[in-house]
Order: C-alpha cells, then sequence, then structure tokens
C-alpha cells in the first residue's frame, strides 16, 4: 500500500491558515487532517464545521476529518464532504458507531474508525464491512506535542495483522499523535499507511514545509 501523509491544519499558523494550505499543496501532501474537539470527549476545544467547509472550498487536497465529539451522527451533515475526504468517529464515543459509519458511506463519504491507546483494535471486528480506514491513535487524543504511547508499536502490528486475518488487507491504518521521522519510520515497519504530521515534524518553526515532508518520506 502507498505511504501517505496527512497534514494535521490544528498544528499550522492559523493566522495564514490559505497560505499554509497552498504550501501543504506543494509539498505534495495527501491529506488535510482536521481535528474537531467537543471538550467533552476530549479536554480541548479545536477546529469546527464552518472551518471544514471554507477549507473544503479553497483546495482539492482531500480531506480527513477526525472527530473527538461524543455523538458524532449528530454532526455528519454539517460538513460538505464528499467521496474523496475521509470521515473518522471514534470507537469510545458512539455505542452506535456502525451505524454511524454506515450514515457515512450513505453520503458517499469515505468512513475511518478511531481507537484511543487503550482500546482493543479487536473492536473493530463487525465493522470492517463500513470503514475504509482504521485509525490507531498514538497518543491520547486531545492535545498536539504529546509523546508517543508505549504501546503504540505493537498496537500498529497487532491491527495490521488482524485486518489481513479478517481479509482486510486493502484497509489502511492511520497513526495520529508524536508521527516525527524516527516514530513514523517505526510505524511504517509496524504497518501504517497514513501519517499525520503535527509538531513532531512538519510544523517546525523556521523550517520549510516541503523539506520537513520530503525528509519525512525518505525515512518511511
Ligand atoms: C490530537 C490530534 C492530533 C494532533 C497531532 C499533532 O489529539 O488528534 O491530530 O493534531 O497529533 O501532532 P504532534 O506531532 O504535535 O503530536
Ligand atoms: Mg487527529
Amino acid at each position: 500500500m502507498d505511504k501517505l501523509l496527512s497534514a494535521s491544519l490544528m498544528c499550522a499558523n492559523l493566522t495564514e491558515l490559505k497560505k499554509s494550505v497552498e504550501e501543504l499543496k506543494n509539498a505534495g501532501i495527501d491529506y488535510l487532517h482536521l481535528d474537531i474537539m467537543d471538550g467533552s470527549f476530549v479536554p480541548n476545544i479545536t477546529l469546527g464545521f464552518d472551518l471544514v467547509n471554507a477549507i473544503k472550498e479553497i483546495t482539492d487536497i482531500p480531506l480527513d476529518v477526525h472527530m473527538m465529539v461524543n455523538d458524532p451522527s449528530r454532526f455528519i451533515d454539517r460538513m460538505k464532504l464528499d467521496k474523496s475526504d475521509i470521515l473518522c468517529v471514534h470507537y469510545e464515543a458512539d455505542i452506535h458507531a456502525q451505524r454511524t459509519l454506515a450514515q457515512i458511506k450513505e453520503r458517499g463519504i469515505k468512513a475511518g474508525i478511531a481507537i484511543n491507546p487503550q482500546t482493543p483494535p479487536e473492536c473493530i471486528r463487525y465493522l470492517t464491512d463500513y470503514i475504509d480506514m482504521a485509525l490507531v491513535m498514538t497518543v491520547s487524543p486531545g492535545f498536539a506535542g504529546q509523546k508517543l504511547f508505549a504501546g503504540a508499536e505493537t498496537k500498529t502490528c497487532r491491527t495490521r495483522e488482524l485486518l489481513n486475518e479478517w481479509g482486510c488487507e486493502k484497509i489502511p491504518i492511520e497513526v495520529d499523535g508524536n508521527i516525527s521521522p524516527e516514530n513514523g519510520k517505526k510505524l511504517s515497519k509496524s504497518g501504517a499507511d497514513i501519517f499525520v504530521l503535527g509538531t513532531s515534524s512538519l510544523f517546525i518553526k523556521g523550517k520549510d514545509m516541503k523539506q520537513a515532508a520530503d525528509e519525512f518520506r525518505a525515512v518511511l
């Protein structure tokens, strides 16, 4: 499977977002990762639906929307996404995750399921018919700038192993949280396909984003 890069926009300079999106396009970034938080499922509030829609209007880079909100089905229709985009909800935030994922797919959007560090990957078993991606959180969600959790490599390996065992070789694994070049290299070997790049690799003061993206790709 191709190795793809997803740039976490909450880590960009929010006063110059349009310029950053243009730079990310020039850097060949595959997805724009948008973190939506509700201050309840996670103890923070970041980007919102209006911003998702505004970004969608100014770029053709596919969006990778990561909803860290309770009962995400309430908000699916608030975003103008299409078949190139991924909308990802958390297993822990939705007791009816299957129905929510089916709803996302009915709307013609790619669906993703995200799991927190302590959530066993086996929980995805009966959702595989409804997902286009599995997001293995490599930090507890809520904030940028955290440290990779101790089980990240083992868990990524195990998730890949299980997906393959279930005949889902084509479902990519995304990893999110402290994806530095060093951690990206290890997680790539463990079976990760999509890498969310934030403060650990792409948004570094004084560093050109294209150079940072090229350096990251080189270690995969
Ligand atoms: C955090 C969020 C992430 C962060 C990303 C930041 O809960 O889901 O997408 O934006 O992890 O990257 P870094 O390199 O600062 O951890
Ligand atoms: Mg995220």
